[in-house]
């Protein structure tokens, strides 16, 4: 069915902002650089990919007469913090497992930033020591078995609310929502630049995008640093999402790009193209970006617009999926 017979719980301000970068594209001396940004779409504890996404699994959740919003990520995981404050938003517990995805040295990471945005907003937090994964993990598991166990009825969202049927459809509609600001702003974006870890908000774009009459390239920036892991995920989503959608035609292979070349060799931690990008962006424009995420997705775009693989006459528009609390826990880099 289409898009907009879904239920959507309104958890964003509306459209998310687009503006150019212009400093930065002079800088580059190339290709017209704009930003969408959703690390700034709501009042909810800043906002961010997660927040549009869980439009979607809220009504469900609701639906289920669920009490308790369980999910997972790292210690400093940007999906968690949205998770809580939308709980508090429509009245529901949060339970959250924040295993040590990252093994990074800062001695306030598991205090600042996103974790005590969580414990402001009164969710349960519970450390976990395993390592970075996609997929579906045992301690988000046994939180659910536990919610059951004390007579509580949870609702389960994977990590980062993407390996869920409804996981993908927040950013499907992003694609509806840029094509109308498009239009408004007379300017047509051949180029989306993404990061992308657990592949949902690349892969909501992809098929919403895949309904519109005039092709433009979506390029993933892994962030994972396991590109196969995240191109699968990427890859069953969109289509999975295409499908409830009603697309009706499969996606060609070539419509789903997940890039590596800027994660670095591990999920988390920053390398010079991602410091590169903060500095740049940060400087030229304003603009914050993290070293998890949004750091390696912009190093990806300047690479790509260096390299020639994003032409001069390109206009690219720059998805920011927020994140920027984890900057917290990443002081050190900055001294
Ligand atoms: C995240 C994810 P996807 O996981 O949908 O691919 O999005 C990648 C992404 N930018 C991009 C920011 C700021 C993000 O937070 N974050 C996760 C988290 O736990 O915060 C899901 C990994």
């Amino acid at each position: 069915m289409p898009l907009s017979d879904f239920d959507r719980y309104p958890l964003l301000f509306g459209p998310s902002p687009v503006h150019p970068l212009d400093r930065l594209s002079a800088h580059l001396g190339g290709a017209r650089i704009w930003a969408k940004r959703d690390d700034c779409n709501s009042g909810l504890a800043f906002g961010g990919n997660k927040t549009r996404k869980l439009e979607y699994l809220v009504p469900d959740a609701l639906r289920q007469g669920a009490d308790t919003l369980v999910t997972i990520g790292g210690v400093q995981s940007n999906h968690t913090r949205q998770v809580a404050a939308v709980a508090a938003k429509v009245g529901l517990k949060a339970r959250l497992v924040q295993e040590s995805w990252v093994d990074w040295p800062d001695p306030v990471n598991d205090k600042v930033g996103n974790i005590l945005l969580s414990r402001v907003m009164g969710a349960h937090v519970e450390l976990v020591d395993a390592g970075f994964g996609i997929g579906v993990k045992d301690s988000w598991n046994r939180a659910l078995e536990e919610v059951r166990a004390a007579g509580g009825t949870p609702y389960a969202i994977p990590a980062g609310a993407s390996d869920h049927p409804l996981g993908g459809l927040g950013f499907a509609g992003w694609a509806g929502e840029v094509q109308e600001q498009e239009r408004e702003l007379g300017v047509f974006f051949d180029t989306i630049v993404v990061c992308t870890v657990t592949g949902s908000t690349h892969a909501g774009m992809v098929a919403g995008f895949a309904g519109q009459d005039r092709p433009r390239r979506v390029l993933g920036i892994d962030a994972s640093a396991k590109p196969e892991e995240t191109r699968a995920q990427v890859e069953r989503i969109a289509r999975g999402t295409a499908e409830l959608i009603g697309l009706g035609r499969d996606l060609r292979d070539d419509e789903i790009s997940v890039l590596s070349g800027w994660a670095g060799d591990r999920y988390g931690i920053p390398v010079d193209s991602t410091m590169e990008a903060i500095r740049l962006t940060g400087g030229l424009e304003g603009v914050i970006l993290d070293p998890v995420y949004e750091g390696k997705s912009m190093a990806g775009l300047i690479g790509l617009i260096r390299g020639g693989e994003i032409p001069r006459e390109s206009n690219v528009l720059y998805a920011h999926l927020g994140g920027q609390p984890a900057l917290n826990a990443y002081s050190g880099l900055f001294r």
